[in-house]
């Protein structure tokens, strides 16, 4: 990986005055100097004297408002803000020697980004602002009690919540889904009683359900319930490094639950006779088969990894990092489009099958899990995983160079599909899933710290830098799919208007959107199951470009699912149509509305020294995972072991 670049030419095009920002300061004193007002002051003494008063006075007014166009200094400082950097902005002399060392401009940024943004970039925001977000930090602080107690009330126990029949039902296997996979996002936002009460539950029926219960797929209880597991592990001190729960079980209770569940879940690994795991085990006697179609999911079987991995850390047994790591190793020998695989995997030959890829259903998070499992496991290695870095930086120039195309008539960048492989034809098709890319995007290129830093310590390369454009590019697309249609929620699907398709009086139902022809929805696709791909996203970009639109793209989105998605007896429901008003609701809260919307919403609006992304992983299910040298070394006698 070359470090050489400090920033990619495509970063400082040009200066162009025209598209500037004037303060209010500015436009006040070019009208006034340009005056007759101005020439009949200047003509006296008297007039002189307050005039070059005047121009003082003024001088120090636009430089304490000084130039609010992004620079490249403002456009990395935004939202990071030091007290010193608060002083220099009320500091003229020093303004004035900033401005005179003042870096290149950026071009300005235009339009649609900035329509719902909070202002231009100043640094640190203001106390004013802190508040507005600590405020609505507990808008979903309480929106997560409104749903936690629509579960708890009628359904306890159960995966799901039927909010609008006011039951539980198990669509996930019957391992409580819903309790697992909210128990950290409780303990992240310091809500004591769910903690106890999640806690509680999974100390008295998890390890009962789990010897006792039959058919799970392999991934969803991985992603969910292993990982809600770990995480919790992790949380409540599991490691020694934090404690956020003051409450609940020991940590060793959540441990050997997950050490018990991922005993069974091997066997989807064991059974098969290639690398890659069967999709479903059946937990009461550990066994494993199979689905109906005798195919894995691409995407299932390289997302166990970060999952497994960090068991074999805190267990100190290497068997579930050996099998998982198995998948990587093997998919690294695959042929493949570019970096690019299809969407369907043999267990039986090991092949790929059939020719679809897509970075929606069934693709999505095998690209997350390349990068990510290289971050967790980046700094022990001696280069022995470097492979999934190149293998995800291959794969990333695939989706530019195959599958980025822009829209018509706004040029919305989208992700689309190649259903018949790299010889069919492109569909302008893409997934609300594909929304994780613009955060994996980012968290891939400066691997977790903020752009700023990144650009400080010279470690963007130019692929980096492409990379968080399309990030940035792509998180836009993903935001105004919410915006067009008329609830503000975003449909599973949506298609795009391109040179060759386009289908008329599709749209979203939002009129006064601008994207209103770009964005095509088909009568099937315009459900909407509280899914977190984009506010994800917006969180890691907040994160890393410190850009406050993000946030409030994120409040949007937010206010949306209150409005629309709410059930007054408890719970948020699914809806059928967002593009139609009023919705009609769908009766299901799936259980990572609990364990990734909302977390992500609360991460989002909260200081981003809590959970940082260089030093944990979050799973594809938002479980965070720490990211710490020691634990990850090879072989178990390097393991931290479990405390049990
Ligand atoms: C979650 O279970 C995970 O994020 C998974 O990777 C994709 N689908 C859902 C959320 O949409």
């Amino acid at each position: 990986m070359s470090k050489s670049l400090p920033y990619s030419v495509k970063d400082v095009h040009y200066d162009n005055a025209k598209f500037r920002h004037r303060s209010f300061f500015k436009v006040i004193t070019q009208t006034l100097f340009t005056s007759d007002m101005k020439r009949e002051c200047v003509s006296c003494s008297t007039g002189k004297f307050l005039g070059l008063f005047m121009i003082f006075g003024l001088a120090c007014l636009m430089l304490t408002h000084a130039s609010k166009t992004p620079s490249v200094t403002d456009g990395l400082s935004k939202g990071l803000g030091t007290n010193e950097e608060q002083k220099v902005v009320t500091d003229v002399g020093v303004r004035f020697k900033k401005l005179l060392r003042r870096a290149p401009r950026l071009p300005p940024r235009l339009s649609g980004n900035e329509k719902v943004s909070s202002g231009i970039f100043t640094g640190k925001p203001n106390e004013h602002d802190e508040e507005k977000w600590k405020a609505r930090q507990r808008n979903v602080k309480e929106a997560f009690t409104h749903a936690w107690s629509g579960y708890k009330k009628f359904a306890m126990g159960y995966d799901e919540l039927l909010p609008l029949s006011m039951q539980g039902f198990d669509g996930l296997g019957g391992l409580g889904a819903t309790v697992v996979d909210s128990l950290d996002t409780a303990m992240i936002m310091g809500l004591e009683e769910v903690v106890s009460e999640a806690g509680s539950w999974i100390e008295s029926n998890l390890l009962e359900r789990i010897s006792q219960k039959g058919d799970v797929n392999l991934f969803e209880t991985t992603i969910r319930v292993l990982g809600g597991l770990l995480s919790a592990y992790h949380l409540s001190g599991g490691d020694q490094d934090m404690n956020l729960a003051n409450t609940g079980p020991k940590p060793t209770i959540y441990l050997e639950i997950a050490k018990n569940l991922a005993d069974r879940l091997l066997s989807a690994f064991t059974s098969s006779p290639t690398p890659i795991p069967y999709s479903d085990v059946l937990l009461k006697n550990s066994s494993a088969h199979p689905s109906s179609n005798l195919l894995s999911s691409t995407s299932e079987v390289s997302t166990l990894q970060l999952e497994f991995n960090y068991l074999s850390a805190i267990s100190g047994d290497p068997k579930y990092k050996t099998e998982g790591m198995k998948v990587f190793a093997h998919f690294k020998t695959l042929p493949k489009v570019e970096g690019l695989v299809p969407i369907y995997v043999s267990p039986h030959s090991g092949e790929f099958i059939g020719q679809e890829i897509r970075l929606g259903s069934r693709g999505d998070s095998y690209y997350e899990y390349l990068i990510k499992v290289w971050l967790q496991l980046r700094s022990i290695q001696d280069g022995n995983f470097t492979y999934l870095y190149d293998m995800y930086e291959e794969a990333m120039r695939g989706v530019r160079h195959l599958l980025v195309q822009k829209t018509i008539p706004n040029e919305l960048v989208f992700v689309g599909e190649l259903p018949g492989g790299s010889k069919g034809s492109f569909s302008p098709k893409m997934d609300h899933l594909v929304c994780f890319l613009p955060g994996t995007l980012a968290l891939g290129a400066t691997k977790g710290i903020t752009k700023e830093k990144a650009m400080k310590d010279n470690l963007l390369t130019i692929e980096d830098f492409e990379n968080l454009k399309l990030a940035e590019d792509l998180a836009k697309t993903c935001f105004e799919m919410y915006s067009v249609t008329s609830t503000g929620l975003a449909p599973e699907i949506a298609y795009f208007h391109t040179k060759d398709f386009y289908e008329d009086g599709l749209g979203g139902g939002n009129q006064s959107s601008e994207y209103v022809n770009d964005i095509i929805i088909k009568f099937n696709d315009r459900h909407n199951l509280l899914r977190p791909e984009t506010v994800e996203s917006l969180f890691v970009l907040y994160r890393i470009t410190q850009d406050p639109k993000y946030r409030e793209w994120g409040w949007q989105i937010f206010q949306s699912f209150e409005k629309y998605t709410k059930v007054d007896s408890g719970g948020y429901t699914s809806l059928n149509d967002v593009t139609t008003l009023p919705p009609q609701r769908r009766d299901k809260m799936e259980t990572f509305f609990l364990g990734e919307t909302l977390k992500y919403l609360y991460l989002l609006f909260g200081d981003s020294s809590v959970i940082p992304l260089d030093k944990f992983v979050f799973n594809t299910e938002a479980h965070p995972f720490p990211i710490k040298d020691a634990i990850y070394l090879e072989g178990g006698s390097n393991m931290m072991k479990g405390t049990m």
